[in-house]
C-alpha cells in the first residue's frame, strides 16, 4: 500500500569520494527519493579528478573542502526543484568517506551558529576553514608520522591493540601529524577537528557534530574498547587534539534538531532530528543488515570482506572499528587488491576469455582441487603484502610451475576464498549456527563461484545489491537514532528492508575438505611470505 503523502521520511547522505548522494526512505523502508552530485562533472570549477586532486610527490591526495559545501547547496536545491517535501523529514543522517580530515577556522563556530538563510552554504562559510585541500583516504605521505606513531605506542601490534589498526598513512592521526609539522601555521588558526562524517553532519546541525565511535576508529587515535580517545596517541600525535577533536560519541546518538537554517531556506521540520553520521563502510554494514555471524564478501576490482564480530582481535593487517550499530560490537573490513582482475587474467589464460568455460572447470574439478593448492598475487597484495603467482600440489615442500587449466581455475578461486576466510578468523570471525555470507559486486552473479565461496566457509550464499548501501545504511540509522535511546535494536527497525537470496549452500563434504586445507593454505601463506621479503 503506498504511504501517506503526509508520512514521515528519512534520509540518508553519503560524502563518498566523487559524489554527494542522497536516499529518502519512508517509515516502511521503501525508497522514495534518491538524487545525487558528480563532483567533477557538476562542479568543475574544483578542477578535481574522481573528487580528488592528486599532488607531484604522486604520494599526497587531497579534496577541496568548499566543494562539498557547495554540492550540498546544489543537492538540496535539486531536490527542492524535484519537488521533495522536506517538512516530511523525521530524522536524517548520513555517512562520508573514512579517514579524511576537515580543519575549522578559529571563529567558525559562530558563523554555523548564525547561517543566514538567504544565502548559500557555500558564500557563507568561504572564511571558516583554515585548510582548503583536505587530506582524504588515498593519500599515502604520512609514512614518516606512522612509524613515530608505532614507536610512541609501543610497536605496530601495541598499536592495533588498542586502536583496532596497525598505523596507516591515510588514518586521520597520521594526517593531522603531518599537518601540524608541515603547516603550523593553518594547525594553531583551527578550532575544530572533525572527519569528513562529522563536518557534513556539522552542516546539518549549525554546530561541531561528534565523531562517532565508528568513523572515530578510523584515525589511529580511538580506544576501540574504551571508546575514549587514547590519551597515548592524541599525546603523540598533535598538540591539543582533545579539545580539537570534542568527545567522541556512538554512532546511534541523536545530535539535536536541524539548524534553523535549514528550516527556513529548505522547509524542513524544526523537529527533525541529525542522528552521528559515520563512515562509508560502517554505513554499508547498516545498509547490507550484517548481523553477528554473517560477513560481506565484495567481489569487485579488489575484493573487500567486511564482517561483524563481538570480540575483536586486532592483528597486523586489516581493520576493527567500533561497530555502528550495536555499541557493544565491532565489526572489521579487510582489502585484498588481487581481485576480479587476477580471476579475469586466469579465465582469459585458461578459459580463453569465456566465463562458462571457467564454471564449467569449477563444475568438473573435486573440493579440495586434489591438493593442488595457489596464491596468486598478480599486483603486491595488502592482505599478506606478497606478490608473485606460487603453486603448490599435494606435495608442500616445493613450488611446481604449472597445473592443468582447470586445476589452475579452481586454484585462484579456493586460494582467494580460503584467503579471506583465514584473515577474517585472524581478526575475530568464527563461524556460528545462522552465519550467513554476503556476496555483491561483479563476480557475484557467477554461481560456481559463489558454491565454491559457500564450500569455503561452510556456509550459506546469499546476494544482496549493494550500489547504495552507505546511503541506504545512514537512512536506516536516521529511522533507528530515533528510538536507539529506549533500546530497541537495529534490526527491529530494519525487518522490512528486503531480504537478501539465497545462491549456493555448503557441499556435505565441504567442512571436512576445508578445515584441513584452511590450517595449509595459513602455513603455505607464511612461507610465501618469506619467501617475498627475501
Ligand atoms: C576504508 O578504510 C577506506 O579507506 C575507503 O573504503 C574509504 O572509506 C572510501 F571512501
Amino acid at each position: 500500500m503506498a504511504a501517506a503523502l503526509d508520512s514521515p521520511l528519512y534520509l540518508g547522505f553519503d560524502f563518498s569520494t566523487q559524489q554527494l548522494k542522497v536516499v529518502a526512505i519512508d517509515a516502511d523502508l521503501n525508497v522514495v527519493h534518491q538524487n545525487a552530485v558528480q563532483f567533477d562533472s557538476e562542479l568543475p570549477e574544483f578542477r578535481t579528478r574522481g573528487g580528488v586532486h592528486l599532488h607531484a610527490d604522486g604520494l599526497t591526495v587531497t579534496s577541496p573542502v568548499l566543494m562539498w559545501v557547495k554540492a550540498l547547496d546544489l543537492l538540496l536545491d535539486k531536490m527542492k526543484r524535484a519537488g521533495f517535501d522536506f517538512f516530511r523529514v523525521r530524522a536524517l543522517s548520513g555517512s562520508g568517506q573514512q579517514h579524511g580530515s576537515v580543519y575549522w577556522r578559529t571563529g567558525a563556530s559562530e558563523t554555523l551558529n548564525r547561517l543566514d538563510p538567504d544565502q548559500n552554504l557555500y558564500q557563507l562559510l568561504q572564511d571558516s576553514f583554515s585548510v582548503s585541500d583536505c587530506p582524504v583516504w588515498m593519500d599515502s605521505s604520512s609514512s614518516q608520522q606512522c612509524q613515530d606513531l608505532q614507536a610512541a605506542a609501543g610497536g605496530a601490534l601495541r598499536l592495533a591493540e588498542i586502536t583496532g589498526s596497525r598505523a596507516y598513512e591515510r588514518f586521520t592521526g597520521n594526517q593531522i601529524t603531518k599537518l601540524q609539522q608541515n603547516r603550523p601555521e593553518a594547525y594553531q588558526h583551527t578550532e575544530r577537528i572533525s572527519l569528513v562524517s562529522s563536518f557534513a553532519a556539522s552542516l546539518f546541525l549549525g554546530d561541531y557534530a561528534a565523531i562517532d565511535y565508528s568513523d572515530g576508529s578510523g584515525m589511529n587515535l580511538l580506544d576501540i574498547r574504551t571508546r575514549n580517545w587514547s590519551e597515548i596517541c592524541l599525546r603523540a600525535a598533535a598538540p591539543h587534539l582533545d579539545r580539537l577533536l570534542g568527545a567522541p560519541l556512538p554512532s546511534t546518538s541523536v545530535l539535536g534538531n536541524v539548524s534553523s537554517y535549514f528550516v527556513r531556506r529548505y522547509g524542513f521540520s524544526e523537529s527533525c532530528s541529525v542522528v552521528t553520521f559515520t563512515g562509508d563502510n560502517p554505513a554499508s554494514l547498516a545498509g547490507m543488515r550484517l548481523q553477528q555471524g554473517d560477513i560481506a564478501v565484495s567481489l569487485g576490482t579488489s575484493d573487500t570482506v567486511f564482517l561483524w564480530i563481538q570480540q575483536p582481535r586486532p592483528a597486523l593487517e586489516g581493520h576493527v572499528f567500533c561497530n555502528p550499530v550495536e555499541w557493544q560490537a565491532y565489526m572489521a573490513l579487510l582489502c585484498f587488491k588481487n581481485g576480479s582482475l587476477t580471476r579475469e587474467r586466469v579465465r582469459n589464460e585458461c578459459a580463453g576469455g569465456s566465463w562458462e568455460v571457467f564454471s564449467a572447470a569449477l563444475r568438473d574439478t573435486p573440493l579440495g582441487n586434489n591438493g593442488n593448492m595457489g596464491f596468486y598475487f598478480d599486483t603486491m597484495e595488502i592482505t599478506p603484502p606478497a606478490v608473485g603467482v606460487h603453486r603448490f600440489d599435494r606435495d608442500d615442500t616445493k613450488q611446481v610451475s604449472s597445473v592443468s587449466p582447470q586445476v589452475e581455475i579452481r586454484a585462484v578461486v579456493e586460494g582467494q576464498f580460503l584467503s579471506r576466510r583465514v584473515h577474517a578468523e585472524r581478526l575475530g570471525y568464527s563461524i556460528i549456527p545462522g552465519t550467513r555470507v554476503l556476496a555483491t559486486g561483479g563476480a557475484s552473479s557467477n554461481k560456481e563461484i559463489l558454491q565454491v565461496l559457500s564450500d569455503v566457509f561452510n556456509a550459506p550464499v546469499f546476494t544482496i545489491d549493494l550500489s547504495d548501501s552507505a546511503c541506504l545504511g545512514s537512512a536506516y540509522r536516521a529511522l533507528h537514532g530515533l528510538v536507539a535511546e529506549s533500546g530497541v535494536c537495529f534490526f527491529d527497525v530494519v525487518k522490512k528492508a528486503p531480504e537478501p537470496q539465497l545462491v549456493a549452500t555448503p557441499h556435505p563434504a565441504a567442512e571436512e575438505v576445508y578445515s584441513q586445507m584452511l590450517k595449509r593454505y595459513a602455513r603455505l601463506e607464511d612461507r610465501v611470505l618469506q619467501e617475498s621479503r627475501t
